[in-house]
This record gives C-alpha cells, sequence and structure tokens, in this order.
C-alpha cells in the first residue's frame, strides 16, 4: 500500500486563525482525503508553533504563563478545524515532550557533527517575523519583510551551517523540478540561492533575553530559535529517533504545504538541517498565494483578518471549502470578499449544481413516482464517456495540487448534464410515450449525480455524503434544495 504523508505548516498561536490559516489545511485537507479515496495510507499533520519571543509577547500581555495561555488558543485552533471538517490524523504542539526531546537530539547530533557553533552575533532582529537581518539587508531600521522597526542585537550564539550545504542544494533544486512548487516559486528559490551566498543561521536565543523556548542541551543558557524548533515538527510527529519504524513508513513528506510567506524557511533552511542529518529530501514543497484584502496580505498584524467560522455560519461549511479552492488559481494570490463567495454560490452551486440534482430528483418522482426504472441503456452516451474520464483527469489535477482546474472539469459535466436535460426535453418523451427512452435518460444522470458526488467529496464531504445518501438507492425523492440561492446578494 503506497503511503501519503502531507503536512501544513505549524502555525502560531499569537492570536486567533484566520482565513489564511483556513486555506492552508482546507487545502490539506482535500488533498488527504483525495489519497485515502485512492487507497493510500494517508499521513496527515498539522498543529501549532508555540515557542519564540512572539508568544511570550502574547503571553504577558494576556497575564497568563506561556504554557496556560498556549493550551488554551490551541482549542481555538482544535474546534476550527472540526467545525471545517479538517481530517488530520495528527496534531502536534511544539510544547509537546515528543517534540521538545527530539529537538534536542538534534541540536546535540548537530553539534556533535561540527555543523552548530558558538558565534558572536551583531545585527537586527525583527520580533514579528522572528527573524534575523544584517546591516546591508535593511533600511531605516525596518524590517525589510514587514516593515516595522527592528532592534540591534549583539550576543552569543550558536550558528548552523547553511554555507557549507549552498553547492549541494542547488544541484538538488536542479535534479528535482517537483521539489518546489509552483514553478514562480522554484525559480525564485533558485535564484536567491545563485545571487547570495547564505549567511549561516542563528539558531539560539540567549536565555537572558528569552526564555520561552527549548533548552539548548549543550548551553543551559541558551533556548532554541522557533523556526529552528518549528520545522522539525515535521520528523518529531511521525517518530525520529524514537520509532523507528514508524518514522521509516512515512518519511519522506510527500508534500509540505505552505504560504509563500515562508518559502524560504522550507526550502532553504529545513533541506539543510535534513542534508545535515543525513535524511532524505520532502519529495515537494508547494506554496500556495495569499488572500488579500485589497491591496493587503490578509494577517493577524495588518489588523485585516477575517474569521473562518463567521464565513461557515453566513454561507455554510462546504460552500466556504469550495469558494476557496476554485476562485484562485491555486499558487496565486486571491482577492476575498463576500461578493466572490456570493456569486460562486448562486452560479455554481445553486444554480448549476444544485439545479441538476434538484430537477433530477423531481423528474424521479413526477416520472417515475419516485422509483428508479430497473433497466436502461445508457452505454452510448456522450455524457457517459465524459463522465467515465473524469476520475483519471482528476488524479492528474490532484497530483499537480491544481484545485481549481479539477473543479472546472466537474463542472463541465455538471453543466453538460443540465444541457442533456434541456436538450432531451423529457416531457416530449413522456407525451410521445417513448418509455425506454426516457428511462436511459434518467438512469444516466442518476449516474452521473452518483460519480460527481463521488468525485466531489474531498471537496466538500457533508454535501457529497447527502448526495450520496439522497441518490444511494432506487427510491428516490426531491428533499430541500442544498444550495439555497442567496436572493439579496447585493
Ligand atoms: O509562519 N493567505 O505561522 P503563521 C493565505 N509558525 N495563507 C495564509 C495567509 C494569507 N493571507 N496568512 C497566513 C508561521 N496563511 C510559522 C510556521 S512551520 C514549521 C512554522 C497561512 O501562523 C499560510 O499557510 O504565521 C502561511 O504560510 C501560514 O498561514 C503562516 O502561519
Amino acid at each position: 500500500m503506497s503511503k501519503f504523508y502531507i503536512t501544513t505548516p505549524l502555525y502560531y498561536i499569537n492570536s486567533t486563525p484566520h482565513i489564511g490559516h483556513s486555506y492552508t489545511n482546507i487545502a490539506a485537507d482535500t488533498l488527504a482525503r483525495f489519497h485515502r479515496q485512492w487507497g493510500e495510507d494517508v499521513y496527515f499533520l498539522t498543529g501549532t508553533d508555540e515557542h519564540g519571543q512572539k508568544i511570550a509577547k502574547a503571553a504577558a500581555q494576556a497575564n497568563l504563563k506561556e504554557k496556560d495561555f498556549a493550551d488554551k488558543m490551541v482549542s481555538v485552533f482544535v474546534e476550527l478545524w472540526k467545525s471545517l471538517d479538517i481530517s488530520y490524523d495528527d496534531f502536534i504542539r511544539t510544547t509537546e515532550e515528543r517534540h521538545t526531546a527530539v529537538v534536542k537530539n538534534i541540536l546535540n547530533i548537530l553539534h556533535k557533527k561540527g555543523d552548530l557553533y558558538l558565534d558572536e552575533y551583531v545585527g537586527w532582529y525583527c520580533t514579528p517575523c522572528e527573524t534575523f537581518w544584517v546591516d546591508s539587508q535593511i533600511e531605516e531600521k525596518t524590517c525589510p519583510d514587514c516593515k516595522r522597526q527592528i532592534e540591534k542585537i549583539q550576543e552569543k550564539n550558536f550558528f548552523l551551517k547553511l554555507s557549507k550545504y549552498q553547492g549541494w542544494l542547488i544541484e538538488h533544486i536542479k535534479a528535482h523540478p517537483d521539489f518546489i512548487k509552483p514553478v514562480s516559486r522554484y525559480n525564485e528559490v533558485l535564484s536567491f540561492l545563485e545571487n547570495n551566498t547564505l549567511t549561516d543561521l542563528c539558531v539560539s536565543r540567549p536565555r537572558a533575553r528569552l526564555s520561552w523556548g527549548i533548552e539548548i542541551p549543550f548551553s543551559p543558557d541558551h533556548v532554541t530559535y522557533v523556526w529552528f524548533d518549528a520545522l522539525i515538527n515535521y520528523i518529531s510527529a511521525i517518530g525520529f529517533g524514537y520509532d523507528e519504524a514508524k518514522f521509516k513508513k512515512y518519511w519522506p513528506a510527500d508534500l509540505h504545504l505552505i504560504g509563500k510567506d515562508i518559502l524560504r524557511q522550507h526550502a532553504v533552511i529545513w533541506p539543510i538541517i535534513l542534508k545535515a542529518l543525513g535524511l532524505e529530501m520532502p519529495r515537494m514543497i508547494f506554496a500556495h498565494g495569499w488572500w488579500m484584502v485589497g491591496e493587503d496580505k490578509m494577517s493577524k498584524s495588518r489588523g485585516n483578518v477575517v474569521s473562518p467560522l463567521a464565513m461557515v455560519e453566513k454561507y455554510g461549511i462546504d460552500t466556504y471549502r469550495y469558494f476557496l479552492l476554485r476562485d484562485v488559481p491555486f499558487g496565486l494570490d486571491g482577492s476575498f470578499s463576500d461578493a466572490a463567495i456570493i456569486k460562486r454560490k448562486n452560479s455554481d452551486l445553486a444554480n448549476d449544481l444544485g439545479n441538476l440534482i434538484h430537477r433530477t430528483a423531481t423528474m424521479v418522482e413526477k416520472y417515475f413516482s419516485a422509483s428508479l426504472p430497473e433497466t436502461g441503456e445508457i452505454g452510448h452516451f456522450p455524457l457517459k464517456a465524459e463522465c467515465d474520464k473524469l476520475e483519471n483527469e482528476l488524479r492528474q489535477a490532484i497530483g499537480n495540487i491544481d484545485f481549481s482546474s479539477c473543479l472546472d472539469k466537474i463542472w463541465l459535466v455538471v453543466n453538460q448534464a443540465n444541457k442533456f436535460i434541456e436538450d432531451t426535453k423529457p416531457w416530449n418523451l413522456l407525451k410521445e410515450g417513448k418509455k425506454q427512452e426516457l428511462d436511459s435518460f434518467i438512469l444516466l444522470l442518476v449516474y452521473v449525480i452518483r460519480r460527481v458526488s463521488k468525485i466531489l467529496s474531498p471537496f466538500m464531504p457533508q454535501s457529497a455524503k447527502m448526495i450520496q445518501e439522497q441518490f444511494a438507492s432506487s427510491q428516490i425523492t426531491k428533499g430541500v434544495p442544498l444550495f439555497p440561492r442567496i436572493e439579496n446578494a447585493g
């Protein structure tokens, strides 16, 4: 049985999750569900990133101890994933013993190997990004990434030899065109590596400045830098150093799904840590685009966030999931608005899919007294052939992590089915007494709906289940419309 190990970022818990976080987890969930449908042994990992200065500050503001603050915030994430039907297999917190022990183990290994060394650090630090900058990278004492104020610091710290592995990494990326996706991100990383010399990564913080972190085992005055700590989750969760069988089964990861904001950590630092440990590289790192509000990235620090729960309450889980994966090609940025969701719901869900289901069930009731005919020939219809092609086409699109084209293909079939109803004019068949044709007609529609609902279920698990229940047996009744139109669409 082949396996599929998929991960999401571990989200910071300094504030509650927004649409951007839910996007990554909904995408990962959809992929996990497809791979399960294909009979693979799926391990879907998500979790929370709980150390570092940002969290320490948020806890202080909330007047709580860091761990108590973390416990409180983690439940918000867990609840959200439940509300969004996220079918993860494991949830890792970086404060768990299974994780901290592995981080310490790895620090020891790399220290012994000579890939970690102690040095004096003088430079700039951006707390919101938890990132170091050197003089040549900054202007006006602001962070090159987020443009906020940075602080000057000088201290003794441990460094990871990134520079030693730069040449190897360039070669690895060149030899593996699928390592970083989409291709725009691949080019971005490669050109960064080819045009800059990597500075070694500072992987510790003096305890005097920051105590909220994993202790460096060979230097108790230091704690581990939060990014070094967090990246290791991808192997600590599956048993590195303590459960060899599990680790061997799932590593390397098949897909690290992330947003493009954290590409460099995943495509430069993480591969180098793995290489230094002598481990295999992940098969693919896919960095998706950002949900924007106007011109700005949606982010907690910019104060423009939209709550996923509010969207679910307004539009329903599956409409929300559908919108996120359909509206924007995965990898590009998208503009978030209520108007855009309403448009998708009314046209694609209420009009196209909802109508197909409702009309078909209504016709079974009206022309067949709610009971499907037992036989009828459907093999010759082009619509059947189109529908049968879907599964293979989707395998390919899902392999390329291309949700929107996947949904486009499904909707082509849905719309062909609607057109088939209009072209066939079943009411005339009935009038003309063409019983056999009418039988085949309805059987084909039911066939298409059953197939489409199976294929749609990774995207819209609850709606697909309701459709499947409605069409499971040969007794079919109308029921209530699954996707009612939003009338006051403004
Ligand atoms: O970076 N649009 O955590 P984080 C799309 N703890 N996706 C978005 C988004 C937006 N506007 N905003 C956030 C961290 N995301 C680290 C990760 S991993 C070992 C450590 C999503 O809470 C997207 O997946 O800032 C992005 O990469 C992630 O949330 C950042 O989450």
